[in-house]
């Protein structure tokens, strides 16, 4: 039985955490992008769309088919944003950031076995992440990035060392993150990193996700 199979509550693996976004895709698919991303070797994948570029129905119609590929290849997977998407695709988790619906609310439609995952910004909201029931927090922006539309400017690697010295929690490092300063962010603590533009703008995804997973001194 693996992770995406077990009845207990999953645990955020250490490895390279993709999220997908059709719009810096190069032209492919989310589920193209998904397939080449569990190809290379992805620990998990979180999808990430947001309203007009999809509509409701066509999010749900594709977590449903990345739902069936990450469970068969034992990759977890989190839904950004939508619970509902999220139950009904029996993802493993969702994640949401601070002007999303609250995690103690989420907490009650998604149950207890599933991962909730809240973004942070500044040390005071990775405390309270904690408290909320938060099972990994996102730390970030480490470094700039134009993808996310309301970014706030770069937390930058002291914040990520916070985290890391002072809250007990799982994390994620995210933002502007990329191959030739990934090994920075791991030395700092983090595990688990998360990618968007790294990944799906890659010309051979596969082949990116194995060369990060290599720099993350993960590779199989
Ligand atoms: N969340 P890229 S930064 C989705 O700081 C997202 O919470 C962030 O994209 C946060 O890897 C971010 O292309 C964008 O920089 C990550």
């Amino acid at each position: 039985m693996n992770a995406t199979q077990s009845k207990s509550k999953p645990r955020l693996p250490a490895g390279v955490y993709g999220i997908t976004a059709e719009k810096f895709s190069l032209g492919r698919t989310n589920l193209e992008v998904a397939r080449d991303m569990i190809e290379g070797g992805v620990k998990i994948i979180q999808y990430r769309e947001k309203r007009p570029y999809k509509s409701h129905r066509q999010m749900f119609d594709e977590c449903r088919q990345i739902r069936a590929m990450t469970r068969a290849a034992g990759v977890l997977f989190i839904v950004n944003d939508y619970v509902d998407i999220a139950m009904l695709c029996e993802a493993d988790g969702v994640h949401v950031g601070q002007d999303d619906l609250p995690v103690p609310e989420v907490r009650r439609l998604i149950g207890p076995h599933k991962l909730i995952g809240l973004s942070t910004h500044r040390p005071e909201q990775a405390q309270e992440a904690k408290t909320l029931g938060a099972d990994y927090i996102g730390v970030g922006p480490i470094f700039a990035t134009q993808t996310k539309e309301d970014v706030v400017a770069p937390v930058g690697l002291t914040y990520l060392e916070y985290v890391v010295r002072h809250v007990p929690l799982p994390l994620a490092a995210i933002g502007g993150i990329k191959a030739h300063n990934i090994e920075e962010v791991v030395r700092r603590g983090a595990k688990t990193v998360c990618m968007l533009t790294e990944i799906v703008g890659a010309v051979d995804i596969a082949g990116r996700v194995r060369e990060l997973s290599g720099k993350m001194g993960l590779r199989d």
